[in-house]
């Protein structure tokens, strides 16, 4: 029973799964829940496996001295019996039955290895007539029911018919029907558990669960009866083996024909294969050799079988040796006496019906009397024992009983290992179970407790350090600070110094595309002036400067026209150069924002020293001095180009020609007649000078301009960054204030969390502690965490953390 110490087990294993919950492994989590729920299971369901007709319903009728199951020769157990716990009066069993689409499917498959036709309708009276009559056929030609696979698959045959027949109105066509006790009429267990053991019964049945009173069955102890793993109809090896994985089976007892056989057959070895994979079942396995009774009268089966143990069952606690058969009849017939020939008119009263003159001689009788003449197990006892071949089995049987009586079944029951057995399940069931499976949880439960305890300290000590670390945090980054500030200060000039040098090799595209628009400006607008030049005008603007002349020479009209175009030149220049400095400026500006260093300023000083404003200032300069380079440039248009009167040029040649035009009258009408040719010439002179501003002066002007300018900013905003520092100082000493008011804060509700998970922890592991050493498992205790391992940290002192002053960034 579990002791009340445990009562609250599940909750403090899930409170510990739940705090555990990100730590651990889904894999441990599982392992830990599987042992939980075997812990506080109220059932234990043993499951007894092995392959067909090793024993194991015998095994457990001896198990329980209580003829309960079917055994027979052949596949035997088709259905799962449950054998549970009830007190004596409570005895009971419920019977299910397999629906009528089950039977006719194994009745069809049944006939069609047995080669008969099933074409008609496989539940018609007569269908099932002819059928019977096959196997009754089948029988006596392989002479008798067990003599052959045919004739056992015949017998499987009829005593499903028979099944059938006997039960049609307790058998639904499609669902399985559950019957109690009762209403059967039953009186008794023992009269329901000899219906059921009946074979054409038991064929059509495909659950009996057993109430049960036995000492063995307390405490949840459910004994599980399952088909062989071998069994020749697939689905009742199916089902075995499904229940060996499923998680409700506790433990197992394999039941082992290698006894009889000399050696495992591969479907034992799956069989022990399968179980490993059950965490369940754990190393709840015994090994019981059965029909043990079969290696006393052949030496090499004893070798092998010795032999086998040796290599392959090395530790030799859980493995038994029995005799199912003489174990379970040798306490049965305990209770017999001479009047009822030991049995053969009682228990065995049904085996020894004569069918012609003489009688049967059952199972059990056979064996006895191969006990008491071939086995060696008599040699070295006070027996004398005889058997005597001119008589029969069961006259030998009687006589030697009645002369040894008592005793000799005893040695019989004593040499059957099942005693041994039943005790050695019996104290692992009521000394041994409950304290494995709780200190197979304790187990589980160990490496999780121990990374949660390793975790909890670990946060404790972190939490206690942290007032100290914060400290050096802060003491380091205004170290760092002033550097900082440097880098700062380099990566600006550095990165005007890019900027200057990208415009000087050409390689700022938009700035290229500025100066080509005031190219191209200077060009048309040359253009445009050559186009719209009016001699008139000029020669208007020469007389007027001279009252006292009513004419004006040629020269006097070119002179006009030098100034007039140098001037307006000088506008457009000027006007493009602004252009190309402020879009520069902006550009800068832009750029700068999207720089790292820029933004490390901004959050270092809340401000940027002024850099945009020395931007803004810069294009003031810049503007300026362009201007004036422009105008310089300009003006130098007024003079004609040094080669204008080279004798043999074009210019001087195009020069007298307008002349000749010009001098045939002395009014303004002779020289507006040569205005295409003073253009002409005008355009002569002033292509190369624009050329050359545009191609070659103005664009190494800019950049000297742009160049000298930006340089020496750089360097001064880098020293004058520096000089930032303390007010940099200032504002990190704010923010790692501010930090550490919101780590501490921080920092204090995590330690109360973490106080309360320990809390949590140590009052369940207490409890579980408690539970365990309840079951004298002291050995199993499992980690609680100790106030003095809280490292420096008192649980109880929160001031501790607020007297530091600053905390930092986790
Ligand atoms: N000689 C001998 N025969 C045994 C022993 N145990 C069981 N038998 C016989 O073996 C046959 C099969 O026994 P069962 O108890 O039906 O075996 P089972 O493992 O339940 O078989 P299935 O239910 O068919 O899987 C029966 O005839 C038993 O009497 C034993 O220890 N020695
Ligand atoms: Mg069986």
């Amino acid at each position: 029973m579990i002791p009340p110490q445990c009562s609250h087990l599940s909750d403090n294993v899930s409170s510990i799964l739940d705090l555990a919950r990100e730590l651990n492994s889904d894999r441990q989590r599982r392992i830990a829940e599987a042992s939980l729920a075997k812990a506080v299971a109220p059932k234990f369901e043993i499951v007894f496996a092995g392959v067909f007709s090793a024993g194991k319903s015998m095994l457990i009728n001896a198990l329980l001295e209580r003829e309960l199951l079917y055994s027979a020769e052949g596949h035997a157990t088709g259905t799962e019996c449950y054998i549970e716990y009830a007190e004596p009066e409570a005895e009971r069993v419920v019977l299910t039955f397999l629906s009528e689409a089950e039977i006719v499917r194994q009745g069809i498959s049944l006939c069609q290895h047995l080669g008969l036709s099933t074409k008609e309708d496989f539940t018609a009276t007569e269908t099932i007539d002819l059928l019977q009559q096959a196997c009754t056929v089948i029988i006596e030609q392989e002479g008798g029911a067990s003599k052959s696979e045919r004739a056992k698959q015949a017998n499987a045959l009829d005593l499903l018919l028979k099944g059938f027949i006997a039960n049609r109105d307790r058998i639904d066509p499609q669902r399985h029907n559950t019957y109690s006790m009762e209403e059967f009429n039953f009186s008794n267990l023992s009269e329901a558990a000899s219906y059921a053991r009946r074979g054409s019964n038991s064929a059509v049945l495909t659950k009996v669960e057993y109430y049960c009173h036995h000492p063995l069955l307390q405490d949840g102890n459910v004994l599980v009866d399952l088909p062989g793993i071998d069994a020749p109809v697939k689905k009742d090896a199916e089902l075995t083996y499904s229940k060996i994985e499923h998680p409700d089976t506790s433990a197992v007892i394999c039941v082992l024909k290698a006894a009889s056989a000399g050696e495992m057959t591969s479907e034992e070895t799956e069989l022990l294969e399968k179980m490993k994979t059950n965490m369940g079942i754990r190393d709840r396995v015994f090994y019981v050799f059965n029909r043990i009774d079969q290696t006393w009268y052949s030496g090499q089966l004893k070798q092998r079988l010795d032999n086998l143990i040796e290599t392959q069952f090395k530790d030799t606690r859980r493995v038994y040796k029995t005799s199912g058969l003489l174990g379970f009849y040798g306490s049965q017939i305990k209770s017999t006496s001479s009047s009822d020939r030991f049995g053969l008119d009682s228990i065995f009263a049904d085996s020894v019906k004569c069918v012609g003159g003489e009688e049967e001689t059952p199972q059990f009788v056979s064996e006895f009397n191969n006990y008491c003449a071939g086995a060696n197990k008599l040699t070295k006892t006070n027996f004398r024992v005889s058997v005597h071949s001119y008589e029969t089995p069961n006259e030998n049987y009687t006589r030697i009983l009645s002369e040894y009586g008592k005793p000799l079944i005893e040695q019989l029951v004593t040499d059957s290992g099942i005693e041994e057995f039943r005790s050695a399940i019996n104290r692992y069931l009521t000394e041994e179970k409950r304290p494995q499976l709780f200190s197979n949880l304790a187990e589980d439960l160990k490496p999780i407790c121990d990374d949660l305890k390793q975790h909890y300290l670990k946060q404790l000590q972190k939490l206690d350090s942290q007032p100290q670390e914060i400290e050096a945090m802060k003491t380091q980054e205004l170290t760092l600070l002033n550097q900082k500030l440097q880098e700062i200060g380099k990566e600006f000039s550095q990165h005007l110094e890019q900027e200057v040098n990208s415009v000087v090799t050409n390689q700022d595209a938009t700035f290229e595309s500025d100066f080509q628009k005031l190219k191209a400006q200077m060009v048309s607008r040359l253009d445009e002036l050559l186009q719209t030049f009016s001699v008139q005008e000029a020669y208007s603007r020469a007389t007027l400067s001279h009252p006292r002349n009513a004419t004006a020479p040629l020269i006097a009209v070119l002179v006009e026209a030098l100034y007039h175009l140098a001037n307006e030149l000088e506008v457009t220049l000027v006007s493009a150069s602004e252009i190309l400095v402020k879009n520069f400026c902006q550009r800068l500006r832009d750029r700068l924002k999207q720089q790292d260093y820029y933004r490390a300023l901004d959050r270092l000083l809340h401000e940027d020293t002024g850099i945009q404003e020395q931007i803004e200032e810069l294009e003031t300069k810049l503007i300026h001095a362009l201007v004036s380079e422009a105008k310089t440039e300009c003006d130098r248009y007024v003079r004609e180009s040094p080669r204008f009167y080279d004798e043999g040029t074009f210019s001087i040649y195009q020069f007298r020609q307008t002349l000749q035009q010009t001098s045939q009258g002395y009014d303004c009408a002779s020289m507006v007649e040569a205005e295409p040719a003073i253009r002409q010439l005008l355009k002569l002179d002033f292509e190369p000078k624009v050329s050359t501003t545009i191609r070659r002066n103005f664009r190494q002007t800019i950049n000297m301009t742009i160049k000298s300018h930006l340089l020496p900013i750089a360097q001064q905003q880098a020293d004058k960054i520096l000089q930032y520092y303390p007010q940099a100082r200032k504002v990190l000493e704010q923010t790692l204030e501010q930090e550490a008011i919101t780590k501490i804060a921080l920092n204090q509700k995590i330690l109360s969390e973490v106080k309360q998970e320990i809390e949590q922890y140590n009052q369940s592991i207490n409890e579980l502690n408690n539970c365990l050493q309840s079951l004298n498992l002291s050995d199993y205790q499992l980690p609680v965490i100790e106030s003095t391992e809280k490292t420096s940290v008192s649980m109880e002192d929160n001031n501790h953390y607020q007297d530091v002053g600053v905390v930092a960034i986790e």
